[in-house]
């Protein structure tokens, strides 16, 4: 029962070793399944793909083997060179090969891997077309922002050996046909909590370099929290001098400083996602009143705070002081960020009496507005008065929620992280070492099995602007911890917010997101191996181990 060249090898069949009796026998599995090791893998299958894509049509007589030789050629234009760059870096660690990028002019047109912007209108600003055909591969789009997904749908149709840093003796064969692959939701998210446990500039651009790989396109940045302070703002120094120097557990912390920040927001850029920074606001400030305490309603400067609860903390909202802080510090972040989006928070002031805290919200979405940018705030946000544009990101865990619903027949627009199932900080089973519950057991079908389009009652499809999946981390401390939580569930969400609901199946998600272990794994990077998904085998992962300390936020199930 040898493998025969062109399938997935599979080390020891356990049909095999069952019907097995004699040593002999043994012996036999034994060396067909070493066999079977050193075969070559199965070709990828066009329609294994994640996010799955608008459509696929497989031509099995056109498959391409990438060439020791080939050439990127690619449309003269500077960001559509930065992709066919990145494409080439991707691509040149495990293959070895040198994989010149050039100008799609100056070259015959036949052969290697073709990056060609196109006027192509139907596309969208983010699709993007990919033929692959016996002497060649193309992907066109009408914007780099298209072309660089269809690069991320070509890289995961080699094999997963691709993913290796160093040179893999591997067949590079491509999966004939074309694809044509545009997105469901213009908002594909995911949030870091850099303010719980600090995390640097490194440990960042990985969780970028996730984010990318599965079409996702925003940054949402968790900066400021009762325990730390991550952003260094010049008007304010004391803010991150002071501010930062917390984290939950008592760690060190850590803030950026601007060229950090601007260093992630360029790399970011550079993959085509757009950072959107958060200044939790009035509550979720103790880290700022340890700085200023002249912003406290008291006066008094609280002591320093590295526990996990909630709500407790806010800056006064009856001093203008406090507008002057948030004037500052929104406007230096402003200045920082290209994108069009502040975050201001919003969540928990559980203090604040409803009415002055409606009026602190509308009053800090006009500073917003007066910046240029474009507000969004947890839902919480929503009883203030609606300003232009304004963008409200639910998580709560009920579906039915009628001051959000109210929000938006004033003009709100939406983005769905319902915290029971697009929350990456809950457990996936009870025996998950790190991670909360309150909100539920998030296993990756949980996080699969939700339509953002019908999710909220009275919210229209066309009031939803997307999905985003936020990592808090209270009880996560390093970048495998992150990992841990991020994969397998972030395709999961990703799936949602980019593929048409049409493509939507549990049972086809599970068996190509299987694939992804394997690519993972290449990648050196760590995965939460869910029962619920067919993993290929391959040598079994440790889970992280967590640092013995308090973990868990108490908090209970709110909406
Ligand atoms: C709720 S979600 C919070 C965070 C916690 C998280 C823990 C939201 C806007 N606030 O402060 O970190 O739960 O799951």
């Amino acid at each position: 029962m040898s493998s025969p060249p062109g399938t997935t090898p599979k080390p020891l069949d356990p049909a095999d070793i069952a019907g097995t009796r004699t040593t002999g026998e043994l012996a036999g599995a034994a060396e067909r399944a070493a066999a079977a090791l050193l075969t070559p893998a199965a070709p990828v299958r066009l329609g294994e793909v994640v996010p799955a894509p608008e459509r696929v049509e497989p031509d099995p007589e056109a498959d391409y083997l990438l060439p020791a030789d080939a050439v990127i050629r690619v449309s003269a234009a500077p960001a559509a060179l930065a992709v066919a760059e990145q494409l080439a870096a991707l691509l040149r660690p495990a293959t070895g090969y040198p994989l010149p990028v050039t100008d799609i002019a100056g070259q015959p047109p036949a052969g290697g891997i073709v990056l060609h912007l196109t006027g192509d209108a139907d596309l969208g600003a983010e699709g993007y077309r990919l033929d692959v055909a016996a002497d060649g591969v193309r992907i066109r789009a009408g914007t780099a922002g298209g072309l660089h997904h269809g690069v991320q749908t070509l890289r995961q149709l080699l094999p997963a050996a691709v993913e290796s840093t160093t040179p893999v003796a591997e067949r590079w064969v491509l999966p004939g046909g074309s694809i044509l692959d545009r997105p469901r939701y213009a908002h594909r998210g995911a949030m870091l909590d850099v303010a719980r446990h600090f995390f640097g500039v490194t440990d960042v651009l990985r969780v970028i370099d996730h984010l990318a790989r599965y079409k996702l396109n925003r940054l949402h940045l968790h900066l400021t929290d009762d325990q730390g302070w991550r952003i260094a703002v010049d008007s304010w120094p004391r803010l991150a001098a002071v501010g930062g120097a917390t984290e939950v557990g008592g760690g060190p912390g850590g803030y950026y400083t601007r060229a950090d920040y601007r260093r992630i927001v360029a790399y970011a850029a550079a993959r085509h996602i757009t950072v959107i920074p958060e200044i939790d606001l009035p509550g979720h400030t103790n880290a700022a009143l340890v700085a200023h305490p002249e912003l406290a309603p008291d006066q008094t400067a609280p002591p320093p705070y590295t526990g996990t609860e909630v709500g407790f903390s806010y800056v006064d909202p009856t001093s203008e002081r406090t507008y002057d802080f948030v004037a500052d510090v929104l406007g230096e972040l402003a200045a920082l960020t290209p994108g069009r989006w502040l975050h201001i928070g919003g969540d928990e002031a559980f203090k604040v009496p409803a009415d002055v805290y409606a009026r602190f919200v509308e009053r800090v979405q006009r500073i917003v507005a007066g910046l240029g940018k474009t507000v969004v705030g947890w839902h919480q946000i929503a009883p203030a008065g609606h300003i232009d544009g304004r963008v409200l990101q639910w998580w709560g865990t009920s579906g039915d929620d009628p001051v959000t619903a109210d929000a938006v027949r004033r003009g709100a627009r939406v983005i769905l992280s319902p915290a029971n199932h697009a929350y990456l900080d809950m457990k996936y089973a009870p025996d998950t070492p790190i991670g909360h519950d309150w909100a539920a057991l998030i296993d990756v079908r949980r996080a699969y099995d939700w339509d953002p389009a019908t999710h909220l009652t009275g919210v229209p499809a066309d009031a939803v602007l997307g999905v985003e999946a936020p990592l808090w981390t209270e009880s996560v401390t390093t970048r495998a911890e992150i990992e841990f939580m991020l994969l397998p569930r972030l395709p999961a969400i990703a799936e949602l917010a980019w593929s048409p609901r049409s493509t939507h199946d549990w049972d086809g998600f599970r068996q190509r997101l299987a694939g992804h272990g394997p690519r993972w794994t290449a990648a050196g990077v760590e995965y939460h191996r869910s029962p619920e998904v067919p993993w290929p085998a391959q040598p079994p992962i440790p889970a992280p181990r967590p640092a013995p300390r308090e973990r868990n936020a108490t908090r209970s199930a709110q909406g």
